[in-house]
C-alpha cells in the first residue's frame, strides 16, 4: 500500500503536473498516481479531486499539498538535495524557481505545452520572446556560477530548479525558438534525464480520446 496519492493532469498537456511528478519521483515518495485527462479549461474531475481545482495535488503521510512550489518544499524535506547544499546557491535556486512559478505568462500563452508535437516557429511574439530571453539569461547566469560540475542548473544533480524549468525545455523542444548553444545543451540534458524521458514515453502512450483540438490544431 502506498503512502498517499499524486493527482496529475495527462502527460501530453499538463506542464505543471510534470513539475510535481518530477519532484515526487526525485524525492522517492511512494504514492499512487491519479491521472486526469485535462479538458482544456476547467476540468470537472480536477475540481472534484483537488482543493484548489488545479493539478498537481499531493497527499502524503497525512499531509495535503498543492501549488508546485509547496510540493517542491515538501519533497525537499524528504530529499534535501533537491535544493543545492550551498546557502547562496540555494537562495538562487529558490529565486529562479519562484520566478518561474510566478511569471512567464507570455511564453505560456503563446507556446502551450504539448509533449508529443512539433510546431517549429509558432508562438513568437514580443511577450514570448522577452520571456525566452529571460529564461536564457537565468540559465546562463546560473550555470556559469554553479553549473560547472555537470549538465544541470546547479551541476551534476537534477534538482528542484531543473524540475521547475523542465516544462519550459519541453516548450522549447516543441516550438524551437532560436536559442544559444548553451541553452540547447541544457535542453538536451533535461530531455534525456531518465525521468523526463519516462514522462514523454507516457505522454506518447495516452489514448487518442484525450487529444484536444485546442492544443493540437496550433500553427
Ligand atoms: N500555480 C499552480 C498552477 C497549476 C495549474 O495551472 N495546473 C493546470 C494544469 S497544467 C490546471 O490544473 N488547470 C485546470 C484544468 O485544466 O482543469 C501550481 O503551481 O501548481
Amino acid at each position: 500500500m502506498s503512502d498517499g496519492k499524486l493527482v496529475i493532469g495527462n502527460r501530453r498537456y499538463s506542464s505543471w503536473s510534470l513539475r510535481g511528478w518530477l519532484l515526487v519521483r526525485l524525492a522517492g515518495l511512494d504514492v499512487t498516481e491519479v491521472v486526469i485527462p485535462l479538458a482544456g479549461g476547467v476540468t470537472l474531475a480536477v475540481l472534484d479531486a483537488t482543493p484548489a481545482g488545479l493539478v498537481p495535488y499531493l497527499e502524503h503521510g497525512g499531509a495535503r499539498i498543492w501549488e508546485s512550489l509547496a510540493i517542491a518544499e515538501y519533497c525537499a524535506e524528504h530529499a534535501p538535495s533537491l535544493w543545492p547544499a550551498d546557502k547562496v546557491a540555494r537562495a538562487l535556486a529558490r529565486s529562479i524557481a519562484a520566478e518561474m512559478h510566478a511569471g512567464f505568462r507570455g511564453l505560456r500563452l503563446a507556446m502551450p505545452f504539448n509533449a508529443c508535437r512539433a510546431f517549429p516557429g509558432v508562438g513568437r511574439n514580443p511577450d514570448s520572446l522577452a520571456d525566452i530571453a529571460r529564461v536564457e539569461e537565468i540559465w546562463a547566469e546560473t550555470r556559469a556560477a554553479w553549473g560547472g560540475g555537470g549538465p544541470y542548473l546547479f551541476g551534476a544533480g537534477f534538482g528542484a530548479a531543473d524540475a521547475m524549468f523542465a516544462p519550459v525545455v519541453g516548450r522549447f523542444l516543441t516550438y524551437e525558438p532560436e536559442l544559444s548553444a548553451e541553452s540547447l545543451a541544457y535542453c538536451e540534458a533535461v530531455r534525456t534525464h531518465p525521468l523526463v524521458d519516462e514522462w514523454y514515453r507516457g505522454a506518447a502512450d495516452e489514448p487518442e480520446a484525450w487529444l484536444l483540438e485546442k492544443y493540437e490544431g496550433i500553427g
